[in-house]
């Protein structure tokens, strides 16, 4: 069943997990109807596609949903990768648990450094601590090779970056003041890539109806 004439992504420009999957659309170049999310006030259309209704959410012109921002990068990737973000055979099971403890040990820290009223935590020093473990992993990876995954800016990058951005955001000079060069220098050239500031791109928050927003084409 055709229903959208293109796959349709609900976004929110701030979200790193949203940041991951636009970079990967984007780098894949598969033209996307963008739809600004304001998590406050989600539209019944995303929570008809995904009940659990976070963002990143991509309905494919075929209703099929993928509702974890991963996801969304692997779908975009195997469909187009000419950067070759993919990670090959050797590499993979690093990247892939690189990632994961980026969503399931370091993303936990960064929520509480962040946010440390939200969870009653009385000194946020104790999860930036948690996360630096983390940044010395990506320290010594980097160290290793000029990107997480080799010579050239992958997956394992575009997944994790997003992150680590929100974490050097937080407390910029102690960021800064850390014994971690080649992050810093990594997260620097980033930030500052063509393709980082075109999926920054501000959208204002999407209307039914409205006119469709294409993007990554
Ligand atoms: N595991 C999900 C996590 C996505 C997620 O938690 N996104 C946040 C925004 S950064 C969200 O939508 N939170 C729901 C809310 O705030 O209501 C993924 O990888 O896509």
């Amino acid at each position: 069943m055709q229903v959208n004439a293109y796959p349709v992504l609900y976004s929110f420009r701030r979200c790193p997990y949203a940041m991951r999957a636009r970079l990967a659309l984007a780098v894949s170049h598969q033209t996307c109807e963008l739809r600004e999310v304001v998590l406050s006030r989600k539209p019944a259309e995303l929570r008809q596609a995904s009940a659990k209704a976070t963002v990143p959410v991509l309905v494919d012109t075929d209703c099929r949903v993928l509702e974890e921002s991963l996801d969304i990068m692997l779908w975009a990737l195997q469909r187009h990768d000419p950067l070759c973000w993919l990670p090959v055979q050797g590499n993979q099971a690093d990247a892939m648990h690189l990632i994961k403890r980026c969503d399931h040990e370091f993303k936990p820290q960064l929520d509480r450094y962040k946010y440390p009223n939200q969870f009653e935590i009385a000194d946020p020093g104790t999860p930036r601590f948690g996360g630096a473990g983390f940044i010395f992993d990506l320290e010594q990876h980097l160290t290793r090779a000029r990107y997480l995954s080799g010579a050239h800016w992958s997956l394992a990058d575009a997944a994790i970056a997003p992150f680590v951005r929100q974490f050097a955001h937080t407390n910029s000079a102690w960021f800064a003041s850390q014994p971690w060069p080649k992050v810093e220098t990594w997260l620097a050239n980033f930030e500052a890539s063509p393709l980082f500031q075109s999926v920054m791109t501000k959208h204002p928050p999407w209307q039914p109806g409205q006119a469709q927003t294409l993007v990554f084409d």
